[in-house]
C-alpha cells in the first residue's frame, strides 16, 4: 500500500491563530525525535541493507588478485556455488555443473573452495580438491574472514555512538540509520531543532525547504502515480536521501578498503530495504521511498519476499491461486487468517510493506555446526575420529572468533549426530564450564560421544556425521572461583596452539592411550570390529577417568555448579530432547550379538535358553579350540575370548558405576554387556531419549550435588 502523498496538513492550533493555512509537513516533531531512539513506530524510520555482489566469487577474485571483469565461478566438488557477474553474462547459474559451465564459458576461471583434508591441521586451497570429496570437507573460513573485515569496515564509516548494525548473513548487513540521519538532519536543517511550537511535540514539522533532492545515481523506485514525482517531498523523502548518502559512503569505503562491490537498499524497514538491495545488482543502490512502496510491492511476486520463498509461499499460492502481491491485497484479513492467525496477520502487513522488526546488533551465533556426508560411507571409529578432529578444528576456530579465548562467549553443549542409512542418532553432553575451552577438550568430548554410538553398536557404515556446539552464553568473568580458570590473550593463544600440537603429534590420542598396556594388547591382534569397539571403549574409559580426576580437583572451587550435571540427551530421528533425570542407558547386548547392518541377518545369535551369561552360537560350541572362563564357569571358543573378556570388563565397569554413589560430573556411557537371553532388537538409544528399549538396562543417576 502506498503511503499517502504528502498532504501538508495544517496544525489545528496554528489555523486558529492564523487565517492563512501555513503548509506543513505531515510528520510531527515527536516522530522526528523518535528517530533518535531507533523507534520502530516512527514513519520516518530508515533502514539500509547491504549485500555483497557474488560474494564468494569476489572473495576469490580479490584473494587471487584477478581482474574482476574476468568470468569466475566458485566450485564446490562438481557444482558451482557462486558466479560473478561477468560469468553470469554467459548464462551460468548455480544449477550448472562445472563441466557444463566450461562449455558455456570456456575462459571461465573456476576456483574450488578451501577444504580440510582428513588428517591435516588446517584448511587449504588444493587444486585436486574437487576429486577428493571422500577425504575432504569444505571450509568457509576464508569467506567468514572477509565477511568480518567488511563488517568492521562498515562500522568505521558510521559514527561510533550512532550506529546500529546487524550482520544478517555472511554477506549481508542491515543498518538502522535512523539516529545517524536524525543528527544529520538537525545539522542541515536548523528549523528542525525545535523546540516545537507551543512546546508541543505533536506539532507538525515545517515544510521541507527545497523541492529538489539530489539522488545521485541511485535507482529510485517510481511511485507509479501519474504526477507522483511532482508532489513536493516531505521529510521522509529527505530522510531516505540522507540515508542513501550514507549507504553510498559505506559501499565506497568497502570498495576502497577491501576491493568488494556491494548493492544497497534503503527503505523504511528491513523487509523493504532487503528487497531494495536485490532490486538492481551489481554495485548499485535502490531507494524505496514511502510514496513508492505500494507501486513497488504491487508489481512484485510475493514469493520474492523473505519467508515467502519456500513452503509458506507455495501454500499461499495454492490457497489464493496467485503469486502476485497486487491480487493478494484484495484478500481481507480474515481470509488470510486461514493460514493461521499469526501467519495471516503477518502476511497482511507484509504485503502492505509493514515490518516493525528491529535491527539487532546483538544477533549472536547460537550454535555452530560442522558436518560431512560420506561417499563412500565410513566404517570405523578411527575414521570417525579423524573427521571429528576436522569438525573440532573448524568449530573451535569459529569459537575463537566469537571470543571464547577471552571468555566473552562460550557454548554449553556439544552434540553429535550420526546417520546410518535412514537412522539418525544423536548424543549430547555438557561442555564443562569451569575451565578454558580448548580444542582438545572439545575433541575429547566429541570422541566420547562417538564412542557411545559405537559401543551401542550398529554404528557402521556411517553416511553422515555432524558435530555442533550450542547454548552459547556470555562468559562468566566476575566469578572469583571460576576466574582462576580463565586464561586470556597470549596465554590463551599459547594454550590453544599447544592443544593443537598435542593432538597432531604423531599418533591419535586414542591410539597412544591404547598402547599403554591396555586390554587390547592382552587380547592380541583384534578383528576390525573388535579394534573399533576397543578404540571406542578406550575413549570412554579415559573420559570416565578424567572426569573423576576433574571432579576431585575442581570440587575445591567456589562455584561447584560450574561442574554440575550436563544434560544428557539422546534421540533418534528427532532433534535431541532433554531428559529430566540423568540416565545412563546400558545396552544389554554383547557386541558380537548386536545386529550390524552389513551382517547377514541370519548370522544373529539364536535365542539362548539360559539367560545369564551370554552363550556363543552353536557353531562356536562345536569348535575344539576353546577356553575355560572361570568367571562364568563355562567353556567358550578361543575366537570369542576377546569379546567375552570385554563382556566381563564391561560388567565390572557397569558395577563400578552403579556402586558410585556420587555422580560423575559429566555424562559417560560405559562399555557394557548385560547378560541377556536374546540379542537386542533395539536401534541405538531410545526414541526421544525417554524410554528404555528392549534389551537395555537403565541406570538412573541422581542429580549432581
Ligand atoms: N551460497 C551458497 N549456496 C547457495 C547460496 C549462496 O554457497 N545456495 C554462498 C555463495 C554466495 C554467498 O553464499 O556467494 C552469498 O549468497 P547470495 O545469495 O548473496 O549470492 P551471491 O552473493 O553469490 O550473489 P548476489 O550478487 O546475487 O548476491
Ligand atoms: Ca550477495
Amino acid at each position: 500500500m502506498s503511503s499517502p502523498a504528502p498532504a501538508f496538513a495544517s496544525s489545528p492550533s496554528l489555523s486558529i491563530i492564523s487565517p492563512r493555512r501555513i503548509p506543513k509537513s505531515r510528520f510531527t516533531f515527536k516522530q522526528l525525535q523518535q528517530l533518535k531512539s531507533y523507534s520502530t513506530q516512527t514513519p520516518l524510520r530508515v533502514i539500509a541493507h547491504v549485500d555483497l555482489d557474488a560474494f564468494y566469487a569476489q572473495c576469490e577474485t580479490v584473494r587471487l588478485g584477478l581482474d574482476p571483469s574476468k568470468p569466475l565461478a566458485v566450485q564446490q566438488w562438481q557444482g558451482l556455488i557462486a558466479i560473478n557477474y561477468p560469468a553470469r553474462a554467459f548464462g551460468l547459474n548455480r544449477h550448472v555443473t562445472s563441466t557444463e559451465a566450461l562449455k558455456l564459458c570456456p575462459e571461465l576461471i573456476m576456483q574450488h573452495v578451501a577444504t580440510w583434508k582428513e588428517g591435516e591441521e588446517s584448511w587449504t586451497y588444493s587444486p585436486d580438491a574437487f576429486k577428493e570429496i571422500a577425504t575432504r570437507k569444505v571450509s568457509l573460513d576464508p569467506y567468514r574472514q572477509e565477511s568480518r573485515k567488511i563488517l568492521a569496515c562498515i562500522k568505521t564509516v558510521l559514527p561510533k555512538d550512532l550506529q546500529r548494525v546487524e550482520k544478517a548473513s555472511i554477506d549481508e548487513v542491515f543498518m538502522d540509520l535512523s539516529a545517524h540521519v536524525h543528527s544529520v538532519l538537525l545539522e542541515r536543517f536548523p528549523e528542525l531543532r525545535g523546540p516545537p511550537p507551543y512546546d508541543d511535540p505533536s506539532e507538525y514539522l515545517p515544510k521541507v525547504p527545497t523541492t529538489v533532492l539530489d539522488w545521485k545515481a541511485d535507482a529510485l523506485v517510481e511511485t507509479g502515480e501519474e504526477n507522483g514525482e511532482e508532489c513536493d517531498p516531505d521529510w521522509d523523502d529527505v530522510v531516505m536521501m540522507v540515508a542513501s548518502e550514507v549507504v553510498r559512503d559505506v559501499r565506497q569505503a568497502v570498495f576502497d578498503t577491501l576491493g568488494y562491490t556491494c548493492s544497497g537498499g534503503v527503505a523504511k524497514n528491513k523487509m523493504l530495504s532487503k528487497l531494495g538491495s536485490g532490486y538492481k545488482k551489481p554495485n548499485q543502490q535502490t531507494v524505496i521511498r514511502n510514496r513508492a512502496i505500494g507501486h513497488f510491492l504491487g508489481e512484485m511476486k510475493f514469493t520474492k519476499i523473505r519467508m515467502l520463498g519456500g513452503k509458506l509461499g507455495d501454500e499461499v499460492v495454492a490457497m489464493f491461486g496467485t503469486d502476485k502481491v497486487k491480487e493478494l491485497l484484495g484478500q481481507p484479513l480474515d481470509q488470510l487468517k486461514r493460514l493461521g492467525d499469526d501467519t495471516g496477520s503477518w502476511l497482511y502487513n507484509t504485503i502492505r510493506g509493514e515490518d516493525h522488526s528491529e535491527v539487532n546488533p546483538r544477533t549472536q551465533i547460537k550454535s555452530m555446526l560442522s558436518a560431512k556426508s560420506f561417499r563412500p560411507a565410513i566404517n570405523s571409529f578411527e575414521q570417525g575420529v579423524r573427521w571429528l578432529r576436522i569438525f573440532v578444528a573448524d568449530i573451535f576456530s569459529r569459537c575463537v572468533e566469537e571470543g571464547v579465548l577471552e571468555n566473552k562467549r562460550r557454548p554449553r553443549t556439544i552434540n553429535l549426530h550420526h546417520r546410518q542409512g535412514s537412522q539418525t542418532r544423536s548424543r549430547s553432553s555438557a561442555i564443562p564450564q569451569g575451565k578454558p575451552l580448548s580444542e582438545i577438550m572439545l575433541l575429547d568430548l566429541a570422541k566420547n560421544l562417538l564412542a557411545q554410538v559405537v559401543v551401542d553398536g550398529r554404528a557402521w557404515p556411517c553416511a553422515n556425521l555432524s558435530l555442533s556446539v550450542s547454548g552459547f552464553e556470555d562468559g562468566v568473568t566476575n566469578n572469583k572461583g571460576i576466574g582462576g580458570f580463565l586464561v586470556r590473550g597470549d596465554e590463551a593463544k599459547a594454550m590453544m596452539s599447544s592443544g593443537r600440537s598435542t593432538m597432531s603429534g604423531g599418533e591419535p590420542l586414542a591410539k597412544r592411550r591404547r598402547t599403554k598396556g591396555n586390554i587390547k594388547n592382552f587380547f592380541g591382534p583384534p578383528s576390525d570390529k573388535k579394534r573399533d569397539f576397543d578404540a571406542a571403549r578406550t575413549v570412554l574409559m579415559a573420559r570416565q577417568k578424567s572426569m573423576r580426576e576433574e571432579d576431585t580437583d575442581d570440587v575445591e572451587e567456589d562455584d561447584a555448579d560450574e561442574f554440575g550435571a550436563p544434560p544428557l540427551e539422546e534421540s533418534e530421528e528427532q532433534p535431541t530432547t532433554p531428559i529430566p533425570e540423568r540416565e545412563l542407558y546400558i545396552s544389554s547386548t554383547p557386541p558380537s550379538a548386536q545386529p550390524q547392518t552389513h551382517d547377514d541377518p541370519k548370522s544373529h545369535l539364536p535365542k539362548q535358553s539360559k539367560p545369564d551369561p551370554p552363550r556363543p552360537p552353536k557353531h562356536y560350541q562345536e569348535s575344539l579350540d576353546t577356553f575355560f572362563c572361570s568367571k562364568c564357569n563355562m567353556r567358550l571358543p578361543v575366537s570369542e575370548k576377546a569379546e567375552h573378556d570385554d563382556y566381563h570388563f564391561a560388567m565390572e565397569l557397569s558395577k563400578e558405576m552403579r556402586a558410585e554413589e556420587r555422580t560423575v560430573p559429566n555424562m559417560m556411557a560405559a562399555a557394557r554387556h548385560t547378560p541377556t537371553s536374546k540379542p537386542s532388537r533395539g536401534r541405538g538409544g531410545p526414541p526421544g531419549g525417554r524410554n528404555v528399549e528392549k534389551g537395555q538396562a537403565k541406570l538412573a543417576f541422581g542429580r549432581p550435588t
